[in-house]
């Protein structure tokens, strides 16, 4: 939420509690119930915000299923903590495990979904991340040079072609002197968009190119499609190029932008040659799944098209007040913009927009790019939608569903003829809203969800600060009905709901054992071993209900660096099983049946160190343990593994026993 509030939207939020319809009638909260045992319609795919995760939520009962740590390390699964995925958070900064997560895109193919892959933003450290949806893990996360907020992100064209993204934060950029003045923002700082291609049989993420644009602050933005299907539309505020005090200075003009860049030129622009090198750093981390681990590779150069290069390549579209957003409609003719400051919801129309250029109907230049006449693309304004609105979702029947931050409320209104229809609070502040598919071109209707900003007065209180929260409405017929109020894991921004049919069936039960491929896989209980290099020492165990192998370790000496390789030999469904060191400066692990995942843990004093599984795993779970002793640096205990059978006894120096030597 990039709302800078003043006194006066402060003071009508405060004023904004609608004095009825407090509570969802209990007919239309039977609508939201899923019985025992029952599962529910859709998944709901939501972003964290600023825990730097993705959660994944039932509709329509609004259960939480899963937490997918992306931007963060998860101290659950072990990711981010473990050897494998630490790289996975690698950037060109070094190890950066946070982020602020804001925005969700399923892949598509023909602009509907096909329910392959999420991909997510890091907004702070600019980043994309894909997540697999048939292992609900996070699979790949891509680095943005030239980026400094990478909140305008992900955005998917309707094959999945690209997932674009643009800066929110104009900057130097990476390969200049950024030692300058902050006051010649408009000399030294440049906007850029970034489209990343996406394998269309891997998912693995390329960045084909970026458009190099004037210093403007990019926000939400989407993909044409159908007929407009080739062009993107961005929407941009300060304009007016302040480097301080925007909620001021980037809100002086009457109108900002909504660029439209059309992205087959671009493509074409590209097989001309047109596209320069650009120096730069980056970095690109995947998770290999046969070998369990991720890798980090530094990438060093873009291809970056420059609009001065590049004629009718980006058109600028006025727009009112600050636009935090555009949406395209599910045919692709209409673009809602939203300006938070606005009084109203321009809709711009693509063919209006196709013949304002054939026309020439500009109103001059905006740093050499053609500014399109504001009625001349115009379809329309809704007229006096409400207070602030950030958000449009469609149903896919002609109408459109927009959120409205400051009056609390969504409007409903009709695409052909710009009418308000119907008109339903939030409690409170909704920021963006979500209908199953509402971004694609065959949005699957029925629900509408509500993501808040404030819940005061909806939940029991807890301290200082509350829940966040979601809302769940009825859209299938005329009115929209309030039917459940659902707790939200961090902030939620945007979301997307997919029909559950279209996942449950092909998610991954196992990692075939025969298949694993990570290099301190122990394939068998056989396989185990320990091995010392140097000061490191590497464990191969084994898991497999109820007992560790070697469950007793001996030998390892005080400074040593361990490191438990533990594959899970399971090859059921559901079968994790979980391993933690006492003293360990970093999280379990949890390992997948067939997987192998390392935690590494340093012997800072002499004594005995138990270990075990995190796991509830079995009835003999509690017995899954072991231990591992640790002897003085200069100490001949040689070194010693075993699971069920008892070595002799060596001590670390004559005279005193193992027990005492561990004091
Ligand atoms: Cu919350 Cu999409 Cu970051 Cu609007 S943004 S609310
Ligand atoms: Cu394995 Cu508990």
């Amino acid at each position: 939420m990039v709302l800078i509030l003043t006194s006066a939207c402060l003071v009508s939020m405060q004023s904004c509690k609608p004095k009825t319809a407090q509570s969802a009638a209990g007919g239309d909260a039977a609508k939201a119930y899923v019985a025992p045992g029952k599962y529910d319609e859709f998944y709901n795919i939501v972003s964290g915000g600023f825990n730097g995760q993705v959660a994944v939520y039932g509709i329509p009962s609004g259960r939480l299923f899963r937490i997918i740590p992306v931007f963060s390390q998860s101290p659950e699964s072990g990711y981010g903590f473990s050897e494998e995925t630490k790289p996975m958070l690698n950037t060109s900064h070094g190890f950066v495990p946070w982020d602020d997560q804001h925005h969700i895109a399923l892949s598509q193919t023909k602009g509907e979904h096909d329910g392959r892959w999420a991909f997510a933003n890091g907004n702070n450290t600019p980043r994309i991340a894909r997540i697999d949806l048939t292992t609900f893990r996070t699979s790949e996360i891509l680095e943005i040079p030239n980026s400094a907020g990478n909140h305008a992100s992900p955005f998917i064209t309707e094959n999945s072609e690209y997932v674009v993204a643009a800066t929110r934060f104009s900057v130097p950029l990476d390969d200049q002197n950024g030692d300058v003045p902050i006051n010649t923002y408009k000399q030294n700082f440049k906007g850029s968009i970034s489209f990343v291609s996406v394998n269309p049989t891997s998912g693995e993420m390329n960045i084909a190119f970026q458009i190099r644009t004037p210093g403007v602050n990019f926000d939400l933005s989407r993909a044409g499609k159908g007929k407009s299907h080739g062009w993107f539309f961005f929407s941009c505020y300060n304009s007016e190029k302040a480097n301080t005090l925007l909620e001021v200075n980037a809100s002086a003009k009457d109108k900002d932008f909504v660029m439209a860049v059309n992205w087959k030129k671009a493509e074409e622009y590209l097989k001309a040659g047109k596209a320069k090198k650009q120096m730069v750093k980056y970095a690109h981390n995947v998770y290999d799944e046969k070998t369990h681990s991720a890798t980090s590779t530094m990438k060093t150069e873009v291809i970056v098209l420059d609009p001065a290069d590049c004629p009718d390549m980006l058109y600028v579209i006025p727009c009112p007040k600050s636009p935090h957003g555009t949406d395209v409609d599910p045919t692709g003719e209409y673009i809602a913009a939203s300006g938070k400051l606005a009084a109203s919801i321009p809709v711009f129309s693509f063919t209006k927009i196709q013949k304002a250029i054939a026309d020439k109907a500009f109103d001059g230049e905006y740093d050499g790019i053609p500014v399109i006449k504001y009625e001349a693309a115009l379809h329309g304004e809704v007229v006096k939608p409400g207070l602030g609105p950030l958000h449009t979702e469609f149903d896919g029947k002609g109408n459109a569903y927009t959120s409205m931050f400051v009056s609390s409320e969504i409007v409903k209104w009709r695409l052909s003829d710009l009418q308000i229809l119907d008109r339903v609070p939030t409690y409170y502040s909704i920021g963006h809203l979500s209908i199953p598919g509402g971004p694609t071109a065959k949005p699957h209707g029925k629900y509408m969800i509500a993501y808040n900003k404030i819940t005061k007065d909806r939940y029991l209180p807890t301290g200082p600060e509350l829940t966040q929260s979601a809302q769940l409405y009825d859209i299938s017929g005329e009115k929209m009905k309030l039917i459940l109020d659902f707790p939200t894991t961090g902030e939620p921004h945007y979301a997307e709901a997919i029909p559950a049919s279209m996942l449950m069936d092909k998610q991954r039960k196992i990692y075939k054992i025969e298949e694993n491929a990570h290099p301190y896989a122990s394939k068998g209980e056989g396989q185990t071993k320990v091995e010392r290099k140097g000061n490191q020492v590497h464990v191969w165990m084994t898991a497999i209900r109820s007992h560790l192998t070697p469950d007793n370790i001996e030998g390892v000496k005080l400074g040593d660096e361990v490191y438990f390789h533990v594959t899970n030999l399971e090859q059921d469904w559901d079968v994790p099983h979980g391993f933690a060191m006492k003293a360990a400066n970093n999280a379990e692990i949890l390992i997948m049946p067939g997987e192998t995942q390392t935690l590494k843990w340093v012997a800072d004093r002499v004594g005995i160190f138990p270990f075990y599984c995190t796991d509830f795993c079995s009835a003999l779970h509690q017995e899954m343990s072991g231990y591992l002793r640790v002897s003085p640096a200069g100490s001949n205990v040689a070194l010693l593994f075993s699971t069920g059978t008892n070595k002799p006894a060596v001590s670390t120096n004559a005279g005193s026993t193992a027990e005492t030597s561990a004091k």
